[in-house]
């Protein structure tokens, strides 16, 4: 029998960006209007074609981060289009992961307030493009390109 392959994708960004939200979507196709704030790191497996992701809602009060990139297929950065600030951190964890291995993959969630963004495709791709990486907008709470991530990484990963 063939070992399954295993990929472990870290979800990365500020609190409420929605990292729990979209990796509960990808793994269990629900959402939730709750916050909760969790000083604990998850994961949460899926597998799609073939491959079982382990895809990691990483707590922002992490200690040990390091621990949880170390050997990722691929890192995502995500942010909130509502609040540009959150853009300024995903910029600050680019760089933080700068010499890592994993694939960079840049999200910005919630695209169903897009009447309320403080970023979009401009900013986004001037971002991803600094890192030759590729950008999504998401919303979590609808699901749109939600799924659109994680094959992405399978297909270039
Ligand atoms: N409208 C909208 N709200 C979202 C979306 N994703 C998350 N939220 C909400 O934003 C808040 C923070 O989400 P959460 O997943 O806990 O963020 P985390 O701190 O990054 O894990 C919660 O109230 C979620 O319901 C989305 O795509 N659209
Ligand atoms: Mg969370």
């Amino acid at each position: 029998m063939k070992a399954p392959k295993i990929w472990k994708i870290p979800v990365l960004g500020d609190v409420n960006v929605g990292k729990t939200s979209l990796v509960t979507r990808f793994a269990y196709n629900t959402f939730s209007e709750e916050k909760e704030n969790s000083v604990e790191s998850k994961a949460y497996k899926r597998k799609l074609e073939d491959i079982l992701l382990m895809v990691w809602d990483v707590s922002v009060y992490e200690e040990h981060v390091d621990k949880i990139l170390n050997g990722s297929k691929a890192v995502v950065i995500m942010g909130d289009i509502t609040r540009g600030e959150t853009l300024t951190t995903m910029y600050e964890l680019a760089k933080f992961l700068e010499g890592h291995k994993a694939m960079l993959l840049f999200v910005g969630n919630k695209s169903d307030m897009k009447y309320q963004a403080e970023f979009w495709k401009d900013e986004l791709a001037e971002l991803a493009m600094e890192y030759d990486s590729p950008y999504f907008f998401t919303s979590a709470k609808t699901g749109e390109h939600v799924e659109d991530v994680f094959k992405y990484v399978i297909e270039h990963a």
